[in-house]
């Protein structure tokens, strides 16, 4: 799949500002500072489309982009960020969870894991969700050029076991050693 035009729509803060044309979309998710905003820019190749920033939790609505003026990419709110307030971090997981939900025309969710953590609690309860809805997903690792080779093929592992799923299912991305984009855009035309 090549991607010829990203354009942004708009950054909801409720489901009524959803895009009503119905084309399909493919949503991702992940805790604050995975690496999202930079992924979305390097998959569409454009560097400030998707705000990024060191500073985590600055993306608290679902931003919307129209690709190639035929589906969404949805970038939804990084989860987890520990400093916000909490009435905040509530209402972002009411907002992706009404969008989860009810997002008939929503095609893959894209689940990012930063190669050097753990699961978090909030990825469980998203990876939870995700199987027992039988979600259509792709499991991700972020910034896989911080670890050495033989670092990421255990921690591939690790995240595997934690996940239940084979470790080949995990697509290595990273935007500084531009590896994953091919699999990743392959991943996402098969669902289209
Ligand atoms: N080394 C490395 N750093 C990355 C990579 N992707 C993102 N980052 C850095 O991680 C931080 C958070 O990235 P951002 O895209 O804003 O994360 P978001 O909060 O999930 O949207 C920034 O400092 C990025 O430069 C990567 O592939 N490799
Ligand atoms: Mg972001």
């Amino acid at each position: 799949m090549r991607i010829q035009s990203a354009e942004f729509i708009i950054s909801a803060a409720s489901p009524a500002q959803f895009p009503t044309t119905g084309l399909v979309e493919v949503a991702f998710a992940g805790r604050s500072n995975v690496g999202k905003s930079s992924l979305l820019n390097d998959l569409v190749g454009k560097r400030g489309l998707a705000r990024t920033s060191n500073t985590p939790g600055r993306t608290q609505l679902i931003n919307f982009f129209l690709i190639n003026e035929s589906f969404y990419f949805v970038d939804l709110p990084g989860y987890g960020y520990a400093k916000a307030p909490k009435e905040l971090r509530q209402s972002w997981g009411r907002l992706i969870e009404t969008y989860l939900r009810s997002r008939g025309q929503l095609r893959l969710l894209v689940l990012l894991i930063d190669c050097r953590h753990a699961l978090s609690p909030l990825d469980r309860a998203m990876w939870e969700w995700i199987v027992a809805a039988g979600a259509p997903h792709q499991l991700v690792l972020t910034k896989t050029d911080k670890l050495s080779r033989s670092e990421l093929v255990q921690q591939r592992r690790a995240l595997a076991a934690a996940l239940g799923v084979p470790p080949e299912v995990l697509i290595a991305y990273s935007t500084l050693k531009k590896e994953g984009r091919a699999e990743l855009l392959a991943a996402i035309a098969a669902r289209l």
